[in-house]
């Protein structure tokens, strides 16, 4: 066995220490540093083939082949060394985030304009002792009109020509079921809110949907008379529209209030230059005494306990309230329109039920 040439030993040793050295830079300029010292012109590995020509011929190849052989190795392993230590810097972070920087506003909803206008009715009614009822959307026509003294062929039922699901069974066409069906639950005193949708075979156009959300409500109890049904709904229009606003009880029909009115409100209006204006009449619900047949269909009797119901449609009061041209902008879900109601965001409410 020949014996092994101390310069293959030197050149292992260099191989192993350049290896750790390499392992342990941090840097690109730490890895320039080592291969200059190892591969450089002046460096050790060079240094070693550069003395090949003073070996003897036996000598030369084994040594000229480890020295290359080492060579190679540290080139790799700094190349492969340079990737890491270049990687690992843009993790750190470069370029950074700037830090000071406020964060970024996070898209929320806000609640739809047509449930803001359905919140603060509920509120107003609410604080002058009125609660919540509901009922099914699917109901029977005895509820939604039968109940409500309203025969299937009067003229009234064409106004509300509704979805029927089966034989007597249809999609309610107003809130009033909900009542009836409150009334036959419970005896007087009785003062409900009963926010829903209804749904009606309607076009669907600038003024009218076919499923819209109604606020009905009802009060029964001994002694109701025409002034509590006037002083409440003119109370809830002054809290709603504001407290100069008038309002005018015309004389109307349903089947179901006797006598009926259909409430208008006029406004006082700011105009831009501070002076204050007065609006047109507007519409904003129908009302009336509860008729005595509605009563008594209930088991009430109607000598004994008198009362008056109310409705509106809280989309065209959204519409009249923001001024929208068009009831259909409130359910095209157009972010651009929406996000200009959301003065009032999810969180702010404590006391919201779906409608
Ligand atoms: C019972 C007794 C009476 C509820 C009433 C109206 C008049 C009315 C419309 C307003 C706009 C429907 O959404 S709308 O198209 N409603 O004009 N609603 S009185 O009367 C009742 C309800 C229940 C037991």
């Amino acid at each position: 066995m020949t014996q092994k040439n101390p310069l293959i030993q030197t050149l292992q040793e260099l191989e192993t220490e350049a290896l750790d050295a390499i392992r342990a830079a941090l840097d690109g300029e730490a890895l320039e540093v080592l291969r200059v010292s190892y591969l450089g012109r002046k460096g050790r590995v060079s240094g070693i083939l550069r003395g090949l020509g003073d070996l003897s011929a036996d000598e030369r190849p084994p040594v000229g082949a480890e020295a290359n052989r080492v060579k190679e190795v540290l080139q790799e392993a700094l190349e492969a060394r340079e990737t890491e230590v270049s990687a690992s810097r843009e993790e750190i972070g470069a370029p950074a985030e700037d830090l000071t920087l406020p964060a970024r506003h996070r898209w929320s909803g806000g609640v739809h304009p047509v449930n803001q206008v359905i919140d603060e009715i509920w509120t107003i009614f609410q604080s002058m002792g009125f609660v919540r009822a509901r009922g099914p959307e699917a109901d029977t026509e005895w509820y939604n009109f039968l109940a409500l003294n309203t025969p299937l062929d009067h003229p009234a039922v064409d106004e509300q020509d509704t979805f029927y699901l089966k034989d007597f069974v249809l999609l309610r066409s107003h809130t009033s079921p909900v009542q009836v069906r409150t009334m036959e639950k419970h005896e007087p005193p009785i003062r409900i809110l009963a926010p829903g949708m209804v749904y009606r075979r309607d076009s669907y156009d600038a003024t009218h949907t076919p499923a819209f959300a109604q606020i009905e409500g009802l009060v029964v109890d001994e002694g109701i008379t025409f002034v509590d049904f006037k002083a409440t709904l003119a109370e809830f229009a002054r809290r709603f529209w504001g407290p100069g606003t008038k309002v005018r009880f015309r004389p109307s029909f349903f089947p179901f209030t006797e006598p009926s009115a259909e409430v208008d409100v006029k406004r006082m209006i700011t105009m831009k230059d501070g002076t204050r204006v007065e609006s047109d009449w507007i519409e904003i619900m129908g009302a009336g005494m509860v008729d005595p047949n509605v009563l008594e269909n209930v088991g009430y009797d109607p000598e004994h306990y008198t009362g008056f119901a109310f409705g509106m449609g809280p989309a065209r009061i959204a519409l009249l309230k923001y001024g929208v041209p068009d009831l259909r902008m409130f359910f095209q879900n157009d972010v651009r329109f929406l996000s200009q109601f959301t003065s009032q965001s999810l969180s702010q409410l404590t006391d919201r039920d779906a409608p």
